[in-house]
């Protein structure tokens, strides 16, 4: 297949590009001096792309490919890729799903446990010593007992997420677009409801323009002053700015982030708040499973051009054969 051009428009894992550039011929636009030279001179030849989530793959710049025929994208979020676009005009997009499932809901739950229970607060306790100048740490504000939780968008890793949070003894409840079958949680047909039920609101929901900014100030409203919010789905389904306004007015309690609207920027009020959770971007960020995902990177564009189809579409570019 090394007659098969394709593109890396950012960096990416170098297991990936390593495995790549064994079965075909590698361009590595991040690296070159002149990239719209590049472009211009060679992007009749260019079949595949393999990216990641931080380069833009909108409809501009895949558009300028007339002979692409796959993009694979490392992640199982997909909102830098314009997919809409790509099904319209008969490209496929893939993505990395299931393989990244279990290690994001543990995350989630350490990040739900982080912010409960106050405990890089305490953990800094410790290491300022406090412990020794001051004495115990106080008690925490709240706790998870007896506390009601809800999921924004109950799929994969919502799922994974619940089921974790059954065998803690906790009430859930959801908000899709759809009911799910599979559950017995209960659903609320729309966000504000789900958030005015609940103590916890977790966000595992897509991005993109359909979720853009859904969670804004009438959510944290409706999720109250002892409410926490956490999230560890997209930034872009956050008002940022209405969230900080949230936890500076008291309209909530606090936040558990593992993403961000403009990363790897994070808002300085954030980062000046001692009483919530900050981390970067870590859901699935183990070597055991990033390797997953990028295998599935490569077995994607592999099984592409040996003719046998994609393994992991996206729902706006199913395979037809
Ligand atoms: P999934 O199985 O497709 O689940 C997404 C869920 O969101 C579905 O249940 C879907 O239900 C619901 N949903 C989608 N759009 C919605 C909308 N506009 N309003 C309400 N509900 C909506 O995906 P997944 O594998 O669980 O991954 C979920 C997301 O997690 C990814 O897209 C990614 O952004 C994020 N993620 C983050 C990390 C991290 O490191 N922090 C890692 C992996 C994934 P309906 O279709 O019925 O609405
Ligand atoms: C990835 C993610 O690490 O899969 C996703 O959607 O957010 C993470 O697992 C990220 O997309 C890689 O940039």
């Amino acid at each position: 297949m090394k007659t098969v051009d394709i593109l890396a428009p950012g960096p990416m894992m170098p297991m990936v590009l390593e495995k790549l550039a064994e079965q075909f011929t590698l361009h590595r636009l991040w690296e070159m001096d002149d990239k719209e030279g590049f472009i211009k001179a060679n992007a009749h030849k260019i079949r595949g792309l393999a990216t990641g989530g931080h380069v833009k793959c909108d409809s501009a710049f895949l558009g300028q490919f007339p002979h692409l025929e796959i993009i694979t994208n490392f992640g199982v979020g997909y909102d830098s890729v314009d997919a809409k676009w790509a099904g319209q005009h008969g490209l496929v997009v893939t993505n990395t799903p299931d393989v990244l499932t279990e290690e994001v809901a543990d995350t989630c739950l350490g990040l739900l446990l982080m912010t409960v229970k106050e405990m890089p607060q305490s953990e800094r306790w410790l290491r300022d010593g406090e412990w020794v100048s001051k004495g115990a740490y106080p008690l925490t504000h709240t706790t998870l007992r007896g506390k009601k939780i809800g999921i924004f968008g109950l799929g994969r890793i919502g799922k994974a997420i619940a089921r974790r949070l059954e065998a803690f003894g906790l009430e859930i409840s959801y908000h899709n677009r759809r009911r799910a079958e599979d559950v017995a949680y209960a659903y609320h047909e729309t966000l504000a409801s789900l958030a005015a039920a609940v103590d916890i609101l977790i966000s595992v929901a897509p991005g993109g323009p359909e979720t853009h900014h859904i969670i804004n100030a009438d959510i944290f409203k409706a999720l109250g002053p002892k409410g926490i919010f956490i999230n560890i789905g997209r930034g872009s389904a956050v008002d940022e700015k209405a969230m900080i306004a949230a936890l500076q007015n008291k309209t909530i309690w606090s936040v558990g982030l593992d993403v961000f609207e403009n990363e790897p920027s994070v808002p300085a009020e954030l980062i000046a708040m001692e009483n919530i959770v900050l981390l970067p971007h870590i859901g699935s960020g183990t070597h055991y499973t990033r390797g997953l995902m990028g295998q599935l990177v490569v077995d994607n564009m592999t099984n592409w051009f040996s003719g046998k189809g994609p393994i992991s579409p996206v729902a706006e570019t199913p395979y037809k054969g």
